[in-house]
């Protein structure tokens, strides 16, 4: 099907105050970033249970360190896409626009994204599995054990969010807060299946907002979506951005 927004679902998100992006794996897909489900992801080459929780870590953390390191090196070496520039334009649109991403690729700061939101942390940074020091993943790199010990007796971990973990502090409670407060809730490229991030789009639908869903596939939570625009997030969001200009333009005569 070709995109399409009815007029009067146009008029209502051309007309919001406050924009909530959610993203997922599927917006650095064409920045050459695999996503987690689905055919040749992640989760198909490694078992969570092996690589993306604590227990993981505590077992084996040497192999969970060199993957984290490996997927750091192609993150680092990524670049922003169209569908990330396409959500930095959308700053000069709306008087409030909060991205909340599960990604750590850090691709949206990169691309010129001001008020992002990690929900899932950021693999910039490693962090002590004992005292929570920071220091930059590029430092820890150049450290020749792996993973790195602190100076605290413990050893520096991935600063993300594993299975099982809380997310950091006060983040949940800020993007649960600006979804019920939007008027535009745009979640691209998340399957919705990891909670309690996918829970906020139907925050977001049941307080009101127009959501609106970027995927070429469904998802476990494009039943709330009032509108599904199913086509790449590097065609999606430029398209959606000119609908939104051509409606000012139109509205200014
Ligand atoms: C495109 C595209 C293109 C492709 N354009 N789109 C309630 C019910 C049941 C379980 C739970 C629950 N609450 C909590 C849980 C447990 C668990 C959970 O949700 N489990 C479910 C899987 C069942 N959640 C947690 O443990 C969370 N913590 C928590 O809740 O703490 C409290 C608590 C603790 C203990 C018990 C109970 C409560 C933490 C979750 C942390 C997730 N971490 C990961 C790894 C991060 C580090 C790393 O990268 O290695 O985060 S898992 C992985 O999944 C990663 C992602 O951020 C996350 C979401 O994946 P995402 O982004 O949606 O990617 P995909 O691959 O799934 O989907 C990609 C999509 O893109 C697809 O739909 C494609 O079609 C699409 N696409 N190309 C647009 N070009
Ligand atoms: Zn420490």
């Amino acid at each position: 099907m070709p995109l399409h927004i009815e007029d009067a679902l146009l008029e209502r998100i051309a007309t919001a105050e406050r924009l909530v992006v959610l993203t997922g794996a599927g917006i650095s897909a064409e920045s050459g970033l695999g996503t987690f489900r689905g055919a040749g992801g992640l989760w198909e080459k490694v078992r969570i249970e092996d690589f993306a929780t604590p227990e993981a870590f505590a077992r084996r953390p040497t192999e969970v360190w060199r993957w984290y390191a490996e997927r750091w090196r192609g993150m680092r070496a990524a670049e922003p896409n169209p569908g990330h520039r396409a959500i930095v334009r959308l700053q000069a649109l709306f008087p409030s626009v909060l991205v909340m991403t599960q990604n750590i690729d850090g691709l949206h700061q990169r691309a010129g994204t001001k008020n992002v939101l990690e929900l899932h942390g950021g693999l910039r940074c490693a962090r002590c599995a004992s005292c929570s020091r920071r220091m930059p993943m590029d430092d820890a790199l150049a450290i020749a054990t792996d993973p790195p010990p602190c100076a605290c007796g413990g050893i520096y971990r991935p600063d993300v969010v594993w299975f099982g973990e809380l997310l950091p502090e006060g983040a949940l409670e800020r993007a649960a807060a600006a979804a019920a407060a939007c008027g535009v809730f745009l979640t691209v490229g998340t399957s919705g299946t990891v909670m309690p991030a996918a829970g906020l789009i139907g925050v977001a639908a049941q307080a009101g907002a127009v959501v609106i869903e970027v995927n070429p596939e469904p998802s476990a939570m494009s039943g709330f979506a009032h509108i599904n625009l199913d086509e790449a997030a590097g065609i999606a969001l430029p398209w959606l951005v000119e609908k939104i200009e051509q409606w000012r333009n139109r509205s200014r005569g």
